[in-house]
């Protein structure tokens, strides 16, 4: 049996473009938006002494870039030691990319009063 497409007579030729159109668009376009996608990047300001935000949900393989806007080194130091900065001083940034799912604390070692949480889940 021949390809419903490839019979010539069945339909006229505007039909076959229009289909033709239609179901190419729908099988491009999701690779297009999916090929276009950055990989996503996450900031966090540190500011006053505080993470903003201090807990936050995201998913595997986004990174995260925490800035110190103060004046005042701070650090960006996981409780299980998968992350660690060195001391950041005024604009310095940190980042890491979070490959997998977990919950991931962290404190500034400096004022361990600051303590911020990332939560990585698949969405
Ligand atoms: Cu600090």
């Amino acid at each position: 049996m021949s390809h419903p497409f490839l019979r010539g007579t069945t339909r006229p030729l505007w039909t076959r473009v229009v289909l033709g159109l239609v179901f190419g668009v729908g099988f491009v376009m999701p690779a297009i938006l999916v090929a276009a996608a950055p990989p996503s990047t996450v900031d966090i300001n540190i500011a006053k002494f505080a993470y903003g935000p201090k807990e936050i949900t995201i998913a595997p393989g986004t990174k995260i870039v925490w800035t110190n806007h103060d004046q005042t080194p701070h650090t960006v130091t996981s409780n299980d030691k998968s992350f660690a900065s060195k001391g950041l001083d005024t604009d310095d940034k940190f980042e890491h990319t979070f490959a997998t799912e977990g919950d991931f604390s962290y404190i500034c070692t400096v004022h361990p009063f600051m303590t911020g949480v990332v939560h990585v889940r698949k969405q």
